[in-house]
């Protein structure tokens, strides 16, 4: 067993506790790809996409891009302190202080899962592992590349799977609404223990969003593995407009242009569309717009819509993706 993880304290056995090219380039790719009408689904890198795990630097901290960095505070709202260090016990990517192991960032980049003391399971995808200090919260931080609105989904999760419980307090933070409470707060008391945050965030650039744990409401940072994880999807208005899309449906039914059959086809993709959006889901939400975009054609072929008419409805549709890839 390893001295130095034993004295430690980050949670552990009985003896204690191309540099992604994002933004317009690859959006004009994947609307290239729409435009010739191949599925979306297959492209594993979406344009506007951050994702804390898969986009993890052990080469800088901040990230290459500056979209990450990882550090610790001394609370809540604390001025944040890079992470100037870097080991790689157990095969993992290790984020810390110079010889200090909590607190942490870590992530298992070796895409085997990696099991450390029978006790804490650092997993292949998804969710990085953090760790507070005695009295350190340790920060996961994600910085704004561009104004807008991100639809953001976010786990917290113990990491242990044996032993002690993970005893820990975990949030998100803000700072495009200065001092503000965490727009997320939760406990974590017990291993495999999961909380889900799912939303809608807009911000300026420069705004940074934290994912923040401390060593929870046992006041003891042993056995605190906890992990995160994070993704960002850009979206900007889209609800709104889709909201708008229905009510022209709607007024069709109104005018007997549509009988309601027809109409809540039609709203059934519009509506499963905003149901994907909000869950921050952009791709699936491309894809039911245009399965709505395909209906209209239909309806136009078999003369129930006259071209005026579904021409309007496929712009909207159309202006709301374009949005959807530009935000
Ligand atoms: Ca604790």
């Amino acid at each position: 067993m390893n001295t130095k993880l034993e004295s430690m304290h980050w949670g552990a056995t009985a003896t204690m506790g191309p540099a992604t090219v994002r933004g317009r380039l690859l959006v004009f790719g994947l609307s290239m790809l729409l435009a010739v009408g191949l599925s979306v689904d297959s492209i594993a890198e979406v344009p506007g996409v951050y994702d804390a795990f898969s986009d993890f630097s052990f080469v800088s901290n901040p990230t290459p891009d500056g979209v990450w960095s990882y550090g610790y505070t001394l609370g809540l709202q604390g001025t944040l302190n890079l992470y100037t260090t870097k080991d790689t016990e157990f095969s993992l990517s290790i984020w810390e202080r110079p010889g200090v192991r909590d607190p942490n960032v870590i992530k298992n980049e070796t895409g085997a899962p990696i099991l450390v003391f029978g006790e804490i399971l650092f997993p292949t995808s998804d969710f990085l592992h953090f760790h507070p200090g005695n009295g350190e919260l340790s920060v996961i931080r994600w910085t704004a590349p561009t104004s807008g609105c991100y639809g953001l989904e976010a786990s917290f999760k113990s990491l242990r799977i044996g032993g002690q419980n993970t005893t820990t307090d975990v949030h998100i933070l803000t700072s495009s609404v200065p001092q503000a409470p965490p727009i997320f707060s939760g406990l974590i008391n017990s291993n495999q223990d999961a909380l889900d945050f799912t939303g809608a965030i807009e911000v300026s650039a420069g705004d940074f969003v934290d994912f923040v744990v401390g060593m929870g409401s046992n006041g003891n940072p042993q056995y605190d593995s906890t992990g995160v994880r994070a993704v960002f999807t850009p979206f900007g208005g889209a609800q709104v407009q889709i909201e708008a899309v229905i009510s022209d449906v709607q007024q069709l039914v109104n005018q007997g242009g549509l009988d309601p059959g027809q109409a809540n086809a039609l709203t059934a993709k519009l509506q499963a569309a905003l149901q994907k959006l909000n869950q921050g889901k952009v791709i699936p939400g491309i894809n039911q717009l245009q399965a709505f975009m395909n209906q209209v054609n239909a309806l136009i072929t078999a003369g129930v819509l006259t071209n005026a008419q579904g021409e309007l409805l496929i712009a909207a549709a159309e202006a709301i993706i374009n949005r959807l890839l530009i935000c």
